[in-house]
Order: C-alpha cells, then sequence, then structure tokens
C-alpha cells in the first residue's frame, strides 16, 4: 500500500494542533537497514515531525502546568505523548531523537528536505535558518507518495563573513568541529549569563530565519536543559 496524500494531510492537521509540522519524508531502499515499525519488521518509510520557530512552545507550556507534579525531559516527555498519540491513530510507531541508541535525524532530514548542516552542525533551512528541530518521526510499514527530495538552497554557501564562528567567547565552534566541554564550561561558568539567559550566541548570530528565533526564554530553556543547569 501506499501511505496517500489525503492521509498525510491529516496527520499534518493532527499535528498542527500542537503547533508541530511534517518536515518531509521518503521510503527505505530495499535492503537499507530500516529500524522496525508497529509490527516488528523493517518500516518502509518514516514521516519527520519538527517545528519551525517555537511555534509548539505554548502549547508545550499548556500542558506542563497542568501536571500535579514536575517531569523529568518535559519536552521529550510532552512530544513523546503528542506524537504517540497521533502514531496511535494513523497506524505508526513514533520514535523520538532521544530515543537510544540514538536514530540518524539529521541524515533523514537531509533526506527528506535536502538540507545541509551549518558551520555550527545545525542543518541549515532556507526558510528557518537555524530557528528548527525535530521532534519524532512516523515510521509505517507503507510506502510513501512524496515526489523526490530536491536538494534546497544552502544559505551557507554564500555567506562570506560567517558570525556565526565569530561570537563565542571560548571558540567552541570550528573547522574540528564542536568543543562540547568548553562550551559547557563557560555556559556553567561566572561569565555564561549571556548563553544562559538568551541562548547560544553563535546559532544566533546567524542573519537568517530572524523571524523563527526563539524567544530568550525558550533558548534558556534549552540553554538549561542541555547544560544541566
Ligand atoms: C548527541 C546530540 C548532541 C551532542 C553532540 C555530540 C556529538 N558529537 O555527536 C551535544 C550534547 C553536543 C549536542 C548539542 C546540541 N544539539 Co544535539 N543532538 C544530539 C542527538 C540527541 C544525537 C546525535 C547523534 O549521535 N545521532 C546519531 C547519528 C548516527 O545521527 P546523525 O543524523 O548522523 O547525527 C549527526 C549529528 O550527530 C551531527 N553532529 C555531530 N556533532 C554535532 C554537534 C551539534 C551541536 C549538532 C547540532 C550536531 C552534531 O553530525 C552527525 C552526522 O550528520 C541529536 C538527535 C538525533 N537523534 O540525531 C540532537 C540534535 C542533532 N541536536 C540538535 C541541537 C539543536 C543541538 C544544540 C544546537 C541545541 C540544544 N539541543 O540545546 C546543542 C548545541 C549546544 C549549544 N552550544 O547551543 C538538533 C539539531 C536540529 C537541526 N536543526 O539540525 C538535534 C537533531 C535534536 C533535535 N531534537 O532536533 N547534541
Ligand atoms: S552565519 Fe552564515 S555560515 Fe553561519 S549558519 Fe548562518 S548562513 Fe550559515
Ligand atoms: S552556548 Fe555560549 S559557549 Fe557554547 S558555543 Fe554557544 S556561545 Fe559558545
Amino acid at each position: 500500500m501506499i501511505l496517500s496524500r489525503g492521509r498525510m494531510e491529516e496527520i499534518a492537521a493532527a499535528l498542527g494542533a500542537n503547533g508541530l509540522i511534517l518536515r518531509g519524508g521518503f521510503t527505505f531502499a530495499d535492503g537499507e537497514a530500516a529500524p522496525c515499525g508497529r509490527s516488528g519488521a523493517p518500516a518502509r518509510s518514516a514521516l519527520l515531525i519538527g517545528q519551525a520557530g517555537a511555534a509548539p512552545w505554548p502549547h508545550f507550556l499548556r500542558w506542563r502546568d497542568s501536571q500535579s507534579q514536575a517531569i523529568a525531559d518535559p519536552l521529550d516527555t510532552w512530544s513523546r505523548q503528542v506524537i504517540g498519540a497521533v502514531a496511535e491513530e494513523f497506524g505508526a510507531r513514533a520514535v523520538s531523537p532521544s530515543d537510544k541508541p540514538y536514530l540518524p535525524f539529521q541524515q533523514w532530514a537531509m533526506r527528506a528536505e535536502g538540507l545541509k548542516p551549518s558551520p555550527l552542525g545545525i542543518l541549515m533551512h532556507p526558510q528557518y535558518g537555524l530557528w528548527h528541530a525535530y521532534r519524532g518521526a512516523l515510521l509505517f510499514a507503507d510506502e510513501i507518495a512524496l515526489p523526490e527530495t530536491r536538494e534546497a538552497i544552502h544559505l551557507c554557501d554564500a555567506c562570506v563573513d560567517k558570525p556565526c564562528l565569530k561570537a563565542c567567547p571560548v571558540d567552541a565552534y570550528s573547522a574540528e568541529g564542536f568543543a562540547h566541554q568548553a562550551c559547557l564550561a563557560h555556559v556553567r561558568g561566572p561569565s555564561g549569563d549571556p548563553c544562559r539567559d538568551g541562548g547560544c550566541l553563535d546559532r544566533n548570530a546567524c542573519p537568517y530565519g530572524v523571524a523563527y528565533r526563539y524567544p530568550p526564554n525558550v533558548q534558556a530553556f534549552h540553554m538549561a536543559a542541555f547544560a544541566g543547569l
């Protein structure tokens, strides 16, 4: 069977009620090692689910405020609940970017939307810039009726000055990759307030997708989760 466009529109509507969006999808190639689907057999296709800007934030906050006690990893828990319910309704298996062992979400995203990584490792989107993320994926036993993915315009190619590599006080991002420990030490240290309160200075230095930039309180939430504050 083929997962029809009409079915995908229904899925998109169900996700939209929580500020989430479909981020493209793909069919696994014959013989490719695919994660298992709902039946336990290898899945045939995947639809990625994520956010553009901070659209899910008010939905998440309403849910968090309605909980009778504090919840560990609340955004992951909320995402798993919301996406799990959609999976149940549409006969899919839901997976999370935080499931271990980690599933290759960024590779899937490159395949689904033709995106490429920025120098920060975050995928660059032609509209959302660096202000987007993945909250889950739906794995189906059916193929998906989607046009072949075209490579998206990669804004970093024409960005000569690369301000995203010049704002970090400890130069955590470089051609060698991300100096995770140096970043953490700075964020947790006495001069880390700007990163703690308003998010990564390098990420905020990118001139694209500014209409989608997460508000400072949302960036502070993610930074606290990242740095275990
Ligand atoms: C582990 C992890 C990290 C580790 C990276 C360690 C490492 N060297 O691999 C650490 C803790 C450093 C990290 C940090 C961040 N991460 Co992270 N991370 C992950 C996670 C959970 C698993 C990565 C993985 O191993 N995948 C398995 C491999 C097989 O899959 P892959 O697609 O090939 O993985 C690619 C990434 O690992 C990437 N990569 C390698 N190093 C780094 C470093 C950074 C900073 C990023 C973004 C990517 C990246 O290269 C791989 C090859 O394509 C993914 C979710 C996921 N399931 O992929 C999120 C993910 C990659 N992270 C993400 C983000 C946004 C971040 C942060 C920028 C923000 C945040 N979460 O607070 C921070 C950076 C902190 C800052 N200064 O602001 C997003 C990227 C979204 C996008 N638009 O592309 C993801 C997809 C999570 C999501 N829910 O959307 N992350
Ligand atoms: S500042 Fe330039 S190189 Fe860096 S992420 Fe933005 S567009 Fe890409
Ligand atoms: S969060 Fe702060 S210390 Fe970490 S990479 Fe970004 S600017 Fe540098």
